[in-house]
């Protein structure tokens, strides 16, 4: 066997209120092709990951195909696999929350922070799922009935709350049905007022909290009133703090919106409001597929790494969310396996951005000799 890289595994854990014991350090050198999963690749990137990301195969055309799998046990194995940290929808932590009280939900949030703890993972947000409820078929911030608007507020602040008590400070707003089914029945106008509108109010809520907006152009909806990254950076300019007001960039939904992810990841950076990605891969404009990161368009793939790399994406703390899902032909023992290669990928392309070569580029640049980078790109994705 050739090895042309070796990596140095340290393994030791520390109980809490404990020293280090150096005894219980363990080191070992082994070749970097022999990890499996990705997870002692070297990265200098944090990972996150849903609880929805590992799932029970039903779709728009058929039923559940695995079995549930309990919360507290997915979180240990997210934890095996090499995340740090968990994203949820407010009910992912709080289930059934609609028939709780606000301090019965504080409390049930408060002991998913102990299942985090005991597992050393973090909450990276909580996201208000507005979009399962009967009362948001119309869209929550945006539907045309005052009560169904002022049920999306309630299940906002209650995400603020849970969030305070996972310890984290991001929201996260994936705008699934704030849009039209029917174009004549919502003035779009009035539509992008109330978004505005809400995400004020949740500002106002908490000072502290940091409002991601996950822009999306269709599906659920048919038209959507938030589209891309563009349409995010405009609604935060024209909140209260647009400090707090930022964005969080789903692949699969730019390639929805015949975008370039890479692009979408860069204009946020450039407006210094890329709080939050959920990388992933898309077959092109049709259903959103939230395939294994990488798996459908390689260079595409390895040019969001190097945005991210190349401007110090995670230097305040952001995570590389990925947002995959399984194959519905996927059994039930291997119904993690989407995160792995999703996880390794994304750490292999941090290599090969690593080892970029921004003189040759630079030369290229110079000359305009783009067929030679570009070559130069393909021979760097396809040689190991
Ligand atoms: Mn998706």
């Amino acid at each position: 066997m050739k090895v042309d890289r070796w990596c140095l595994k340290i393994n030791f854990s520390v109980r809490r209120g404990h020293s280090l014991n150096l005894r219980s350090v363990v080191v070992e050198v082994c070749p970097l092709s022999l990890l499996g999963g990705g997870k002692y690749i070297m990265t200098k990137f944090k990972f996150s990951v849903g609880p929805w990301n590992v799932h029970e195969g039903a779709d728009a055309f058929g039923p559940e195909v695995r079995k549930s799998i309990a919360f507290e046990k997915k979180v240990a194995k997210f934890k095996e696999v090499g995340f740090d940290a968990v994203q949820f929808h407010d009910d992912d932590a709080v289930p059934d929350m609609n028939s709780l009280t606000d301090a019965q939900i504080r409390t049930k949030a408060k002991a998913v922070r102990k299942i985090l703890d005991k597992n050393g993972m973090a909450a990276e947000f909580v996201a208000p799922r507005l979009w399962m409820d009967p009362r948001t078929a119309d869209g929550g911030f945006t539907s045309n009935s005052k009560e169904d608007r002022e049920f999306a507020m309630w299940r906002s602040y209650r995400s603020i709350d849970i969030a305070n008590e996972l310890g984290c400070d991001k929201i996260v707003l994936w705008l699934a049905r704030e849009g039209t089914l029917c174009a004549e029945s919502k003035s779009a106008v009035e539509g992008i007022k109330r978004l505005i509108e809400s995400i004020d109010k949740m500002l106002e809520y908490d000072k502290k909290i940091k409002i991601l907006i996950e822009p999306k152009p269709n599906e659920p909806i048919d038209r959507s009133f938030c589209g891309t990254i563009g349409h995010v950076m405009g609604m935060s300019a024209a909140t209260v703090d647009p400090s707090r007001v930022g964005g969080l960039l789903e692949s699969a939904h730019a390639i929805l919106a015949g975008l370039d992810p890479a692009n979408e990841i860069s204009f946020g950076l450039a407006f210094g409001k890329l709080w939050g990605v959920h990388l992933n891969d898309q077959n092109g404009m049709k259903y959103d597929q939230d395939k294994a990161f990488g798996v459908e368009n390689l260079r595409q793939a390895f040019n969001q790494i190097r945005v991210l790399v190349e401007n110090n994406y995670g230097s305040k703390g952001e995570y590389i969310g990925l947002d995959v899902k399984a194959m519905r032909t996927q059994k039930d023992d291997v119904s993690y396996r989407h995160l792995e290669n999703s996880l390794k990928i994304a750490k292999m392309l941090e290599e090969k951005a690593g080892r970029f070569d921004y003189a040759y580029q630079r030369e290229c640049i110079e000359k305009r000799d783009y067929e030679a980078l570009e070559m130069y790109v393909m021979e760097l994705l396809m040689k190991g």
